[in-house]
C-alpha cells in the first residue's frame, strides 16, 4: 500500500526518485546493495534535484538513501574505465549551488563519494547509529570529489587529515562534535524533514561548505611539514596516505577552486597507479572469498548463541575474546583451576591494556569479561553451538579431545579444530559426525589478526561451511575456505618461502639483510623476524615431524635447528635469530648468530657470495607464487585471489602490493616462469615450476583469467 501522506510526483530514474512530503521534497537514492554512485545514480541525482527545484510546493529538499545505508561511495566497479558523464564533481557543485536548502539525511554509512555528496548539501543530519568516513585511501586513491577541500572546512584541518589519511569511520556523535553533521535525529526521514522545515521557518542561509573557510584559516600552516613527515612514516611505502595529505594541505594553502584542481591532479596519478589496482583487487577479493562455488548462497546456517573454547592458552584466550567482542557468550575449558585462572588473567590484562589506551571503556570491558565463563569440566560444553579446540598442536592430543567432544557435544554443534597444519579428516574420523567437523585456523594474536583460514574436511557439510563463514564475519574475521593439506594454504606456502631465506643465509646472506629487503618492499616483517615472533620451536617441531619423509636429494639448512638447540626460540626467550634486550621487541643483530651462519656455510662446503636485493626479493616472492599455484592446481585454494586475501590479512603482505598472486600477474606470469626456470637450473629441484603456471603461460593467460574462468 502506498503511503497516502507521500505524494509521488514522478520517477525520473529507477535508482533515484523524487517525492514530496508536504512542503519538503525528498530525493531517495535506491541502488542496492549500498547505493553506490553509478552513472545512472549520478544522472538520477541531477534529474531529481532539477525536479525538486522546479516543484513550487517544495520549500526545501532532503537527500536520503533507501535500504540499509546512505550512499556508500563511488561505484568502485567503474574505476579504471573511461568516465561516463555526469561526473561526480559536477553533481556535487550542482547540489551546492541549489537555490533551495538541501539536507542530507544519513543512516548506515556515508562513505567516500557519499560523504562528498553530503558535504555538497547545505546541511547534514544523521541517526545516532550512522557513520561517516572517507575511506578512499584504502583503495589507493583520495576523495576526488572535493572531500579533501570540504571536510577540513567543516571538521578542521587536523581532524580531516586524520580521517582522510587513515580512512577511519566516525560515528554520528563524534561527527556532530567535529561539525561534519549539524544534528543527530531520532528518526531518519521525519527528523530530516522536520530539520529542513525549521531551516525554512528560520530563513536559514544556503550554507555552502566551499565558502566556510574559518577552520582552515585558523590552522597554522607551519605545522604541515611535520605532519607530512608523520604521514609518510606511517604509510610505509603506500602512496595514497601521502597523496591524501598533500590534497588536504591544498585546502590550507590554496583558494577553494585551486585546491580542487590540486586534488584532481593527485587523484589522477593515484587512480592510475599499480597500488590502487592492487588495493581494489583486495577489496573485491575479500568479498569474493565469501562465495563458495559448490555451496549454495542460501544454504541455511545454524544459530550460534553459545560458543566454547577448549584451552585457555594464548590461542584459546584470543579466540574467546573474538566471541565476547561480538557479544556471544563463550565458555573456556581448562584442565586445572590454575591454568584457567592464568588464561583468564591474560584475557583480562589484554582488555585492560585496550582500556588504558582509551580504545575501550571500562564498562564495555566488564561486559565482555562477563560473557567469558571459565569451566573445568567437559560436561559444561554440552549446550554450546560451536566448540573450538585450541589445545597443543599434536595429533594424538587433538584426537583425544575430539572423541571426548563427540560424547559431550549436543547434536548439531559445530566441532572445530584450531590447527595450523594437522589433517582435519584424521581428526574428524575420531567422531561419529565428521560432517560437523571443520578446521578453524586462527592467526596469532587471535584477537587481533583478521584472517581465519577455514579448513574443509572431506565430509564437512555445506551447512557447517556456511555457518562457519557467517560466524567468521560476525566475529570480525576475514574468512577464506581452504582444502585439507599439510599447512593448508598459508603455512604451506610459507614453508618454501622461509626455506629460501634459510638457504640464502648459507649461500652468503645475513638475516638482517634478507629481512631488510622484504621489509623495505612493504612486508610487515621478513622471515627471520617473523620466526622469532612466532617462536622458532614451533617450526622446529614441524621440521622434526617431517624429517623422516623429506627428500634426501635436497640440501637442508640447519641454522634454524642449531639456534633452537641453543634454547633460543625467538622473542619469548629474548633471543633467536636476533637478540631482544630488556624485553624489547626490536630485533638487534647478534654477531654470535652471524658467526654461526658463516660456520654453517663452511660446514656445507659453500663459498659465501654477495646475494643481491633482486635475488632476495625474487626467491622469496616466487617461492610463494610457485607454491600458491600448486595449491590452486590441487584445488586447495578456490581462487588465486583467495590466496592474496590469505597473505594480506594473515601474513603481513602489504595490501597495496595486492598479494603474491596479484604480483605475479602484475610482473607478468611469463617473466615469473622464466625466472623460476632459471632458479630450477641454477639452484635445486625445489624450483620445479608449478604445472598451472606453465599452462597459463602457454595459453597467454594470468591468474586473474584463471579465476574468471571458474
Ligand atoms: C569513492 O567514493 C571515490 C570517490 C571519488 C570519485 C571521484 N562500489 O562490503 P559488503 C559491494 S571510492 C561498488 O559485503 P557490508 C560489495 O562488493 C569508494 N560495489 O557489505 C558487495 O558486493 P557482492 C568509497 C560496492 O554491509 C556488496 O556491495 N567507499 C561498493 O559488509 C556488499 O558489500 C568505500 O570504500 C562500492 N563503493 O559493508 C566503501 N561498496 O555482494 C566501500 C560495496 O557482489 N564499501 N560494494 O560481493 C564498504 O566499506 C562496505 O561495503 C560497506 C558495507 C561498509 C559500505
Amino acid at each position: 500500500m502506498p503511503d497516502p501522506t507521500v505524494e509521488v510526483t514522478s520517477f525520473m530514474s529507477t535508482s533515484v526518485r523524487y517525492e514530496r512530503q508536504g512542503d519538503v521534497g525528498v530525493i531517495t537514492v535506491d541502488n542496492p546493495p549500498v547505493n553506490a554512485l553509478s552513472q545512472h545514480v549520478r544522472q538520477g541525482l541531477l534529474d531529481c534535484l532539477a525536479e525538486g527545484l522546479a516543484d513550487d510546493e517544495a520549500k526545501a529538499l532532503v537527500l536520503v538513501g533507501a535500504g540499509r545505508t546512505f550512499i556508500a561511495g563511488a561505484d568502485i566497479r567503474e574505476f579504471g574505465k573511461p568516465l561516463a558523464e555526469p561526473d561526480l564533481n559536477g553533481v556535487i557543485s550542482t547540489y551546492e549551488n541549489a537555490t533551495k536548502p538541501v539536507v542530507a539525511a544519513i543512516h548506515g554509512t556515508a562513505l567516500g563519494g557519499g560523504l562528498e555528496v553530503a558535504l555538497g548539501c547545505h546541511y547534514r543530519v544523521a541517526v545516532a547509529q550512522g557513520k561517516v568516513g572517507l575511506p578512499e585511501v584504502k583503495l589507493g586513491i583520495l576523495p576526488g570529489a572535493g572531500g579533501t577541500q570540504r571536510l577540513p572546512r567543516v571538521a578542521g584541518v587536523e581532524a580531516a587529515i586524520d580521517m582522510i589519511t587513515t580512512g577511519k569511520f566516525v560515528p554520528a556523535g563524534k561527527a556532530l562534535q567535529l561539525g561534519i553533521i549539524d544534528a543527530v535525529v531520532d528518526e531518519l526521514i521525519p527528523g530530516a524533514v522536520a530539520f529542513a522545515r525549521k531551516l525554512v521557518e528560520d530563513g536559514a542561509p544556503l550554507r555552502r561548505v566551499r565558502d566556510m573557510d574559518e577552520k582552515v584559516k585558523a590552522f597554522d600552516a607551519a605545522k604541515l611539514p611535520e605532519i607530512r613527515k608523520q604521514v609518510v612514516k606511517a604509510a610505509r611505502g603506500q602512496m595514497s596516505p601521502v597523496g591524501c595529505f598533500d590534497a588536504v594541505a591544498g585546502a590550507v594553502t590554496l583558494p577553494f577552486d585551486e585546491g580542487l584542481k590540486n586534488e584532481r591532479e593527485i587523484f589522477g596519478g593515484l587512480m592510475a597507479s599499480d597500488q590502487s589496482k592492487a588495493l581494489r583487487h583486495i577489496f573485491f577479493a575479500e568479498r569474493e572469498a565469501l562465495k563458495i562455488p559448490d555451496v549454495p548462497g542460501d544454504t541455511p546456517t545454524l544459530p550460534i548463541r553459545q560458543a566454547a573454547i577448549i584451552g585457555a592458552g594464548t590461542m584459546g584466550g584470543g579466540i574467546a575474546m573474538n566471541f565476547a567482542n561480538a557479544g556471544i557468550p563463550v565458555k573456556v575449558l581448562e584442565m586445572s583451576a590454575d591454568a584457567l585462572e592464568r588464561g583468564l588473567g591474560i584475557i583480562r590484562a589484554n582488555y585492560a591494556a585496550t582500556v588504558s589506551k582509551g580504545r575501550l571503556t571500562q564498562d564495555a570491558m566488564d561486559k565482555r569479561m562477563g560473557l567469558i565463563e571459565g569451566v573445568l569440566d567437559y560436561d559444561a560444553l554440552k549446550d554450546a553451538d560451536i566448540i573450538i579446540e585450541a589445545v597443543f598442536e599434536e595429533m594424538d592430543i587433538k584426537k583425544k579431545v575430539f572423541s571426548t567432544l563427540d560424547a559431550v557435544a549436543k547434536p548439531g554443534a559445530v566441532l572445530a579444530s584450531n590447527t595450523s597444519t594437522l589433517d582435519i579428516d584424521e581428526i574428524a574420523a575420531t567422531t561419529s559426525r565428521p560432517e560437523f567437523v571443520i578446521g578453524t585456523h586462527f592467526f596469532s594474536p587471535a584477537n587481533v589478526m583478521p584472517l581465519l583460514e577455514l579448513v574443509r574436511g572431506a565430509k564437512t557439510s555445506y551447512q557447517v561451511i556456511s555457518t562457519s563463514m557467517k560466524l567468521a564475519k560476525t566475529i570480525g574475521k576475514v574468512p577464506v575456505l581452504v582444502g585439507n593439506c599439510d599447512g593448508f594454504v598459508g603455512n604451506r606456502m610459507l614453508e618454501p618461502y622461509v626455506q629460501q631465506g634459510e638457504l640464502m643465509l648459507v649461500e652468503g646472506a645475513l638475516p638482517a639483510q634478507v629481512d631488510g629487503v622484504l621489509q623495505r618492499w612493504g612486508l610487515a616483517m621478513g622471515p627471520f623476524t617473523m620466526g622469532d615472533m612466532a617462536g622458532l620451536d614451533v617450526s622446529w617441531r614441524i621440521r622434526k615431524r617431517r624429517a623422516a619423509t623429506r627428500r634426501n636429494d635436497l640440501f637442508w639448512p640447519t641454522v634454524s635447528d642449531q639456534i633452537c638447540e641453543m634454547g633460543r626460540f625467538g622473542q619469548k626467550t629474548k633471543a633467536g635469530y636476533y637478540l631482544y634486550e630488556g624485553g624489547s621487541r626490536t630485533p638487534v643483530t647478534d654477531p654470535k648468530i652471524e658467526q654461526l651462519i658463516v660456520e654453517a656455510s663452511k660446514a656445507a662446503g659453500v663459498e659465501r657470495r654477495e646475494i643481491s636485493e633482486d635475488e632476495i626479493l625474487k626467491r622469496s616472492l616466487y617461492a610463494l607464487i610457485n607454491e600458491g599455484a600448486k595449491c590452486l592446481e590441487e584445488g586447495m585454494a578456490i581462487r588465486a585471489s583467495d590466496i592474496d586475501v590469505i597473505y594480506c590479512f594473515g601474513y603481513g603482505f602489504p595490501a597495496w602490493r595486492g598479494g603474491p598472486m596479484f604480483q605475479a600477474d602484475l610482473i607478468g606470469l611469463d617473466k615469473v616462469l622464466a625466472d623460476i626456470k632459471q632458479f630450477h637450473a641454477d639452484l635445486d629441484d625445489r624450483w620445479k615450476p608449478a604445472k598451472l603456471i606453465e599452462t597459463l603461460v602457454a595459453e597467454g593467460k594470468s591468474f586473474a583469467d584463471y579465476d574468471r574462468s571458474r
